[in-house]
């Protein structure tokens, strides 16, 4: 198969939706990491592609859709290989509105209680909703025929990546009882246009639900086998261990396998340091549920946790994708430490302590978000 490596940052930009939109910042050249802030994404419950955060661990393949082939191979009764054209025909399509965030979003709070090195230090910025479009992975499976013995699905993207001298694509696996649920899409359309290269053009995995890092782009092979995906994303990065664990004293074997999301809520029309006129104050932000729930409440409080006020949910929560809250409060000059925090409707909450979650890693921020503002 042909790809272009597009190792120059400035060709790789160039071959992002995101090149001339101002509000974006490139956290990394190479690879291209780039993310608007939080205030931006949540101007729109759609975020456009424009906006949505790029994150790579290698290469940006530009592939040529002629040679494009999708294949499914491992524990299955029949091997496929598609072009892009027969993965359309041969499958109905389906529309999926979901929430895209990344494993280290807002991992900033967790770096300011103690470094991670080696990271890229997001914010609240790696997390978008889009309305994708593509066939869903269950009917592509099922068309194979699944192995009694098959347990994991796992994908493998056309980028290249060098990591102790060797040359991989990235990947990672889901189980196949997720892989088989609806939602679960291989998806050729983002907000009704073709994937952007960035995005994953031509074809990219959507994991509703599910850290980022699942959502494979450039998606070339998927392949059923008994045990997780042995490529590096999935056996040691995107693993979770417990905030006494330290770099140099990880066992790669020990730690747990990221996959379902937690709940999680962010404050976004206010950075931290803000300074803001005394009076009617309009606070607004999104809201993330756990896996496969909805938002049922939101809740801010003005007083470092002393009192709590019930957020407004300006959108009808629906599952998979986030939940756009917002409140006005009438404030005082003086300093303010808002705080908010989020149920779903499987009762789950988020912890109040970002000292209780810290992981050298920086995975799965959702503490209690806190931001202090002046009044004047
Ligand atoms: N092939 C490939 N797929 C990938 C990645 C990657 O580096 N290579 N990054 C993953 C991570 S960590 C995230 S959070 C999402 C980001 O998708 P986006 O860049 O479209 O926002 O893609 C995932 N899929
Ligand atoms: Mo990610």
């Amino acid at each position: 198969m042909r790809r272009l490596l597009l190792s120059d940052c400035k060709e790789a930009l160039k071959a992002t939706s995101a090149e001339g939109n101002a509000e974006m910042r490139v956290h990394q050249d190479y690879p291209l990491n780039v993310g608007a802030s939080a205030h931006s994404v949540r101007q729109k419950f759609i975020t456009e592609q424009k906006n949505f955060y790029i994150r790579n661990h290698g290469s940006l393949p530009t592939v040529d859709v002629q040679h494009y082939r999708l294949t499914v191979g491992g524990l299955v009764q029949t091997s496929l290989e598609l072009t892009l054209d027969e993965l359309r025909a041969a499958f109905s399509s389906v529309t999926v509105t979901a929430t895209l965030q990344c494993a280290g979003h807002r991992r900033d709070e967790l770096a300011a209680i103690r470094a991670i090195p080696g990271e890229v230090i997001w914010s609240a910025e790696t997390a978008g909703t889009a309305t994708w479009k593509g066939v869903a992975l269950r009917d592509l499976l099922q068309a194979a025929g699944l192995k009694k013995s098959a347990r994991h699905v796992a994908f493998l993207g056309l980028d290249e990546i060098s990591k102790d001298g060797e040359r991989f694509g990235f990947g990672g696996s889901i189980p196949v009882e997720k892989a088989l649920s609806s939602e679960v899409l291989l998806a050729y359309e983002m907000n009704g246009e073709p994937l952007a290269p960035a995005h994953g053009f031509p074809v990219r995995v959507v994991v509703p639900g599910y850290i980022g890092a699942r959502s494979v782009k450039w998606l070339a092979n998927i392949t059923l086998q008994e045990e997780p995906s042995s490529n590096y994303y999935q056996a040691r990065a995107y693993k979770l261990f417990p905030p006494h664990i330290r770099a140099e004293t990880a066992d790669w074997q020990q730690g747990q396998m990221l996959g379902p999301l937690p709940i999680n809520s962010v404050i976004c029309s206010l950075q931290p340091g803000a300074v803001c006129q005394a009076g009617q104050l309009a606070i607004q932000g999104y809201a993330i549920a756990g896996e496969d729930q909805r938002i049922e409440r939101v809740e801010l409080s003005l007083d470092a946790g002393a009192s709590w006020l019930e957020a407004t949910l300006t959108e009808q929560a629906r599952r998979w994708a986030w939940s756009f809250w917002e409140a006005s409060v009438q404030v005082q000059p003086g300093t303010y430490q808002l705080m908010v925090r989020a149920w779903d409707t499987a009762g789950h909450v988020q912890p109040e302590n970002l000292e209780s979650i810290w992981n050298w890693k920086g995975y799965l921020n959702n503490a209690w978000q806190r931001v202090t503002i002046s009044i004047e």
